[in-house]
C-alpha cells in the first residue's frame, strides 16, 4: 500500500482562483500534506516531467498549457494515497468524472483538467523528486 502521492493544481485551476477549494478538498479528503511549492514551469522543465507522453498526439498543448501560468506542486500523505487520491480527482476527462470529484467540480475538459495526481509509486516518487528535495518534505 502506497503512502504518498504527487500533485499539481494546474494553471486553469489557478488562475481561476480554485487552489484554495481544492487544497480544502484534498485536505479534508484525509491527505497531509509533506511539500507544497507556488511556482511557474518552464517550456524545459514542463517537456521533462512530460517526457513519457511525448509521442501522443496532444504533448505539445499539453505542455504550452502547463506552463501558461503558476501551478502549485504537492507532495501528499495517506494509506493507498495514490489509488485514492485519483478517486478525489475523479477521471482524465471532466465530462467522465464522478459528481463530487474535483475534476467534476474545477476543471474546464480533457486538457485543462485542473489537477494532476500520480498514477503509480514509482510516478509518484519520480514526480515528488522532479519538484522537491528531501530538506522540503515534512
Ligand atoms: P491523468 O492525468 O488522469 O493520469 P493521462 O496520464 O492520460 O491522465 O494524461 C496526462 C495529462 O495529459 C492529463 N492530465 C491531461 O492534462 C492531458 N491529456 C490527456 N489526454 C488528453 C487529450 N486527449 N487531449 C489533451 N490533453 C490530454
Amino acid at each position: 500500500m502506497s503512502h504518498r502521492t504527487f500533485t499539481m493544481i494546474k494553471p486553469d485551476a489557478t488562475a481561476n482562483g480554485h487552489a484554495g477549494a481544492i487544497l480544502d478538498q484534498i485536505l479534508k479528503s484525509g491527505f497531509k500534506v509533506v511539500a507544497l511549492k507556488y511556482t511557474q514551469l518552464t517550456l524545459a522543465q514542463a517537456q521533462d516531467f512530460y517526457a513519457i507522453h511525448a509521442e501522443r498526439p496532444f504533448y505539445g498543448e499539453l505542455v504550452d498549457f502547463m506552463t501558461e501560468g503558476p501551478i502549485y506542486a504537492a507532495i501528499l500523505e495517506k494509506d493507498n494515497a495514490v489509488l485514492d487520491f485519483r478517486k478525489v480527482i475523479g477521471a482524465t476527462n471532466p465530462a467522465d468524472a464522478e459528481e463530487g470529484t474535483i475534476r467534476k467540480r474545477f476543471a474546464e475538459n480533457i486538457g485543462r483538467n485542473a489537477v494532476h495526481g500520480s498514477d503509480s509509486d514509482e510516478n509518484a516518487a519520480i514526480e515528488g523528486s522532479f519538484f522537491f528535495s528531501n530538506l522540503e518534505r515534512f
